[in-house]
């Protein structure tokens, strides 16, 4: 073969590489089918983390379509709601002189505070009004401890007290997790992360959630996810 020939076969062959490179780890694996040993966890879609809530996150409402589709595809579905007593150790109205996002130390360590949120019974806690997922089996609330926060779904912010979720899900023969909703750096990943710790997969769908940011939370978040084998899916990736 002549050398020019070569050459552009080279070009050619590099071009493939950036090209698998770019399009990340899933770019040929099979469609993602959830079976019955799966779970779809949709954490907090409520109104406080969408736009007029009292913790909006950015875009948090563009979630509900995505998800909404995505649950089509689960035979299992855990819904969870961030649930706080009012005056919660997690509201900086609750420490004098702190304000929302600063942090403090309570019992159990560093905790950020929060403007006043997801107060039980209020609307302002309710599952978004669009969240259309009539097969969900279980909704899980949590931080409803006054003294304690929970992000996770599985066991509260002393890294102790269980919910109850890890138990239930074991119960029903449920091996997998795939965790969407908000925030993706505090309730999405500390759940996910919980999840290896029971022992079951789990993936994070990207696109499925969003995130609050405070000083790089979400870069964070997911180098610990991954540390953790934490898989990052896309709503694209499911069959
Ligand atoms: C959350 C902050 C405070 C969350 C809950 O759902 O990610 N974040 N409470
Ligand atoms: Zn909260």
């Amino acid at each position: 073969m002549d050398s020019k020939r070569r050459e552009s076969l080279k070009a050619v062959a590099a071009f493939g590489v950036v090209a698998l490179a770019g399009l990340g780890q899933r770019a040929w694996a099979a469609p993602i089918k959830p079976g019955a040993d799966s779970a779809l966890i949709v954490v907090d879609v409520q109104n406080c983390f969408v736009t007029g809530g009292t913790l909006p996150v950015k875009g948090g409402e563009q979630v509900v379509p995505i998800i909404n589709k995505l649950a089509k595809g689960f035979e299992n579905v855990v819904v969870t709601q961030d649930w706080h007593t009012t005056g919660h150790a997690s509201f900086a109205s609750s420490h004098a002189g702190k304000k929302p996002f600063e942090t403090t130390k309570l019992r159990y360590g560093t905790q950020v505070l929060w403007p006043d949120h997801c107060v039980q019974g209020s609307q302002d806690a309710a599952v978004h009004k669009d969240l259309d997922i009539p097969q969900a089996q279980l909704v899980i609330r949590k931080g409803f401890h006054k003294d304690t926060d929970s992000y996770s779904a599985f066991t509260e912010a002393d890294g102790k007290t269980s919910t109850g979720l890890a138990a239930y899900l074991k119960a029903r023969g449920i091996k997998e997790v795939y965790v969407a909703g908000l925030a993706t750096d505090f309730c999405v990943a500390w759940t996910a992360l919980d999840a290896r710790k029971a022992g079951f997969r789990a993936s994070v769908i990207e696109d499925a959630s969003r995130g609050i940011d405070l000083n790089g939370s979400v870069a964070k978040a997911w180098a610990d996810m991954t540390k953790a084998g934490v898989k990052r899916v896309q709503s694209s990736d499911f069959a």
